[in-house]
């Protein structure tokens, strides 16, 4: 069993550390489009050609049997496209609205993802469709990408800046009502455990990469050809531009750079 997991920079390693536990006997390759990170940035038509050039030659190349799209900005844009142009089983990652919607108490969600994840008609679809009753405060951060990259990598992250993009969310009005924040792109994960602390007590933070992870392990043994248990082998990342400073990656995975045929 090969997996091809994609993201614009780090952020699809959380789902990536958690599918070597679930999937120990897959081979999961890394694809990270680090040379126009950050994707919240970016224009739709731009983002929506690069992602089908860059996952589309990484299919040819790696033969996955299965791809994950790390990336919640990648997802809500591209993921039917890519669907309609392989015939390969996808697995995305998309806001967890609904998983919000049935958590909360006081019927306030809260909502950190990139600028560009907010403004797509998929995420107003999901709101519509899972969370009708419920009042969805959202924030598209700038920089929690960028602070979530030095989490990874074991860099100081100054806590001043995690609280000024948490106020964007919770100064809103209506913004002390929330009680169940979904985290809205894959990078946050390394910042969890750091929105924990900051953040009022009782609130609760919904991470999805743990079930993006048993989706795609779901879809791998149905596939049949995916052995329960190891032996464990080690992948690939690339890179479209060399990162600096990635002595941090999930070990198992090498380290290939940049490869000329991305
Ligand atoms: N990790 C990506 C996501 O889930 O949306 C994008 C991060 C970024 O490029 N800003």
């Amino acid at each position: 069993m090969r997996i091809l997991a994609f993201d614009s920079g780090i952020g699809g390693l959380g789902i990536v550390r958690c599918l070597r536990t679930d999937l120990p006997g897959a081979r999961i390759d890394y694809l990270a489009d680090t040379a126009v990170f950050p994707y919240g940035e970016q224009a739709d038509d731009f983002l929506v050609t690069r992602i089908l050039t860059l996952v589309g030659q990484a299919i040819a190349r790696l033969r996955p049997d299965l791809v994950v799209i790390a990336c919640n900005t990648a997802s809500t844009l591209a993921l039917d496209a890519l669907r309609a142009r392989h015939r390969l089983p996808f697995v995305g990652c998309v806001p967890p609205i609904k998983w919000a919607a049935d958590l909360t108490q006081s019927g306030t969600i809260g909502l950190l993802a990139t600028r560009a994840t907010l403004t797509r008609p998929y995420l107003s679809n999901l709101r519509n469709r899972f969370a009708p009753g419920c009042t969805l405060i959202t924030y598209g951060a700038r920089n929690l990408a960028d602070l979530s990259e030095l989490a990874f990598r074991g860099r100081p992250v100054p806590e001043r800046a995690i609280r000024m993009e948490m106020d964007g969310l919770f100064s809103q009005p209506g913004g002390d009502a929330i009680d169940v924040v979904g985290l809205g792109c894959t990078h946050y994960t390394f910042l969890l455990d750091r929105f924990q602390r900051l953040g009022r007590p009782g609130l609760r933070w919904i991470d999805p990469a743990q079930a993006v992870s048993r989706q795609a392990t779901r879809l791998a043994h149905n596939l049949g050809t995916v052995a329960a248990k190891g032996p464990y082998q080690p992948g690939h990342a690339f890179f479209t531009a060399l990162p600096q400073d990635m002595g941090a990656l999930l070990p198992g995975l090498r380290h290939m750079g940049y490869d000329a045929a991305y």
